[in-house]
């Protein structure tokens, strides 16, 4: 496309690579969002992400993207408009379209004549014909006619160094024809890979919501495993290694202590919800988001059994939970397992050593030796490589570690086991 401007609606995970792209295939780009520090970062080339790539990027691009909190300016001058907000689920696991809809009404507000408006931002079959249409029509210009409208499903894996923004296969749905022909176009422009046209913007707004569904079951499929497994006395790792040797048809994934993040754990939910508001309850979906739940409570009682053996209790023991970040070697806590199993010691009257070398800020040790030493039972929550590292059988051993509830199944079982010290995996 010949030199344009376009505006990201919101500089999160998603928008800032977004910006940087765009930036980088010299579009003229305004980045808005609603936080001042961030706005202020990203003007003097400093990434509130912490992403290494992304880090480089926005630094090598300072003044070539223009962040302000001021919409007008933002948006009124730009000719592509493209939300990347957050859509999280309240305290009743209902969609929360609110930032979708503030974005919406401020770009109602500078909406003028030729522009294509693109949510990137996870939402469900029918959010933009029937939520964002209506709230960008309310300026007077008509969708299809006065301005464009278009989905285009944000698909980002922090930290996943081979696909990169530029490079992962795009799926595209549009609310009429034309918006969808300069939506391909815009995304033609910028990235290297394929982009897949839908026939309805509804499709695509299944598409994303269906691939982390499809992650949540199987993660769902083999928690359960795990549990029916211990009773079977079948090591879980072991079935899903063998699985795995299956060239085809099988895709292995790994029990844990629950599903964490703001993907994962949140899209099923946009599924189940809007499915129900058309009468039809998503049981099965229902019933793995219920399995995945369950295993933080399931890491306690495992703590709890182990800790029986030395007739102890979570109330009367030294208690150590280590890590509080959903996955390994990420500062983010959303929806963070770890956080849920915390809360459920805390209820049983522990007072646990709290250590993540990602998020000093919410450990109460200084480093993993203070929070193991002479533990009673040892929780591992994140499988951080610093704790894989570190968390060796001598090490245990030294430092008179008496059980571990390793819930990423990431330690050396057999050599802990043969130091007389009690180890429990998930399903391992
Ligand atoms: N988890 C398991 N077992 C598994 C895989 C994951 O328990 O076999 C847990 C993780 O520990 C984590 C949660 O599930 O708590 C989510 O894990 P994730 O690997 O899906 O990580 P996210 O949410 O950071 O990234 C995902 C993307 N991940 C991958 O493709 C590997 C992808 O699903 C989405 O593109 C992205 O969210 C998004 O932004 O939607």
């Amino acid at each position: 496309m010949a030199k344009q401007t376009v505006a990201i609606i919101g500089l999160g995970y998603v928008g800032l690579p977004l910006a940087c792209l765009c930036a980088r295939r010299n579009f003229k780009v305004y980045g808005f969002d609603i936080d001042e520090a961030i706005v202020k970062a990203t003007n003097s080339g400093k990434s509130h992400i912490a992403d290494a790539s992304l880090v480089k990027n926005v630094k090598a691009l300072k003044g070539k993207i223009i962040a302000t909190t001021d919409a007008q300016k933002a948006i009124s001058n730009a000719d592509v408009v493209v939300v990347c907000v957050p859509t999280p689920i309240d305290e009743n696991k209902l969609p929360d379209l609110k930032p979708l809809e503030s974005a919406c009404r401020s770009i109602a507000q500078h909406l003028h004549k030729g522009q294509l408006i693109i949510i990137e931002s996870t939402i469900y079959p029918g959010t933009v014909r029937e939520i964002v249409k209506p709230i960008l029509e309310k300026s007077g210009l008509i969708s299809e006619k006065d301005f464009y409208l278009a989905h285009c499903p944000e698909r980002i894996d922090p930290g996943n160094k081979k696909w990169v923004l530029e490079s992962i296969p795009r799926v595209l749905g549009g609310l009429g024809g034309k918006g969808t022909k300069i939506a391909e176009k815009f995304y033609n422009s910028i990235l290297k890979s394929e982009i897949l046209v839908l026939s309805s913007i509804e499709c695509a707004e299944a598409v994303k919501v269906v691939e982390n569904t499809f992650r949540d079951v199987n993660i769902a499929f083999v928690n359960e495993l795990a549990k029916s497994f211990d009773r079977l006395g079948i090591d879980v790792l072991e079935v899903i290694k063998g699985a795995s040797t299956k060239p085809f048809g099988y895709m292995p994934f790994y029990p844990g202590p629950g599903v964490g993040g703001h993907c994962i754990s949140v899209d099923p939910y946009y599924l189940i919800e809007r499915a129900k508001q058309k009468g039809f309850e998503h049981e099965f979906l229902m019933l793995a988001r219920k399995i995945n739940d369950s295993m933080a409570g399931h890491v306690v009682l495992l703590a709890e059994s182990a800790l029986q053996k030395s007739d102890k209790t979570l109330q009367n023991s030294n208690i150590a939970l280590l890590g509080l970040a959903y996955k390994a070697n990420v500062d983010d806590m959303r929806e963070s397992p770890a956080l849920h199993i915390l809360q459920l010691l805390k209820s049983k009257g522990a007072s646990p050593k709290i250590f993540d070398p990602h998020i000093m800020e919410k450990s109460n040790c200084a480093s993993i030796d203070a929070a193991i030493k002479n533990a009673d039972c040892i929780i591992l929550a994140t499988h951080h490589k610093e704790f894989v590292s570190a968390l060796t059988a001598q090490k245990l051993k030294s430092m008179g570690v008496k059980a571990v509830i390793d819930a990423r199944n990431c330690l050396d079982k057999s050599a802990i086991t043969a130091k007389g010290i009690i180890y429990k995996g998930i399903g391992h």
